[in-house]
């Protein structure tokens, strides 16, 4: 086909659809990233959402791949800095653009002692921006603490 003939036969819709599908082709979830707030946090320490707890993670490897299981340690402590253990920790993940979630079901499987925990089965199925949730019982409290992820 050619543009004139494009042009003109279609609406204003189906021109942002096909532009649409040709960035999705082009670039999978970057397309998407117009829409990410630009004031997100994406440390990876944090005091959890009603500052129970500290919380930190590591990934193995350093940088996180796209569509292989790979491990985290998380680091569970005092807001004063005191290693915690013997947590439940639940994990979840999403993009809150795609509305899913990730293809895995992720856990906690070892406490590895001073505060740390081993977190296998992390996946994620595409670049774009991600929410890493840790769900958090410990000494008798609950609190939960979420983190930002910008994966390419
Ligand atoms: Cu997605």
């Amino acid at each position: 086909m050619q543009r004139t003939t494009i042009k003109q036969v279609m609406s204003k819709r189906q021109w942002l659809g096909a532009l649409g599908a040709i960035a999705l082709f082009t670039g999978g979830c970057m397309s998407m990233m117009k829409g990410v707030p630009s004031d997100l946090d994406y440390s990876t320490a944090r005091a959890t959402e009603n500052g129970a707890f500290r919380l930190s993670y590591k990934t193995d490897p350093a940088l996180i791949p796209i569509s292989k299981l790979h491990q985290w340690t998380i680091h569970l402590e005092t807001p004063e800095g005191k290693p915690i253990d013997g947590a439940t920790i639940t994990v979840d993940g999403d993009m809150p653009q795609h509305g899913h979630g990730l293809p895995t079901r992720p856990e906690v499987t070892q406490n590895l002692g001073n505060g740390d925990y081993r977190v296998e089965g992390m996946k994620f199925q595409m670049g774009g921006w991600w929410i890493v949730n840790f769900g958090i019982t410990a000494d008798g409290k609950r609190d939960q603490a979420t983190f930002n992820l910008m994966l390419k």
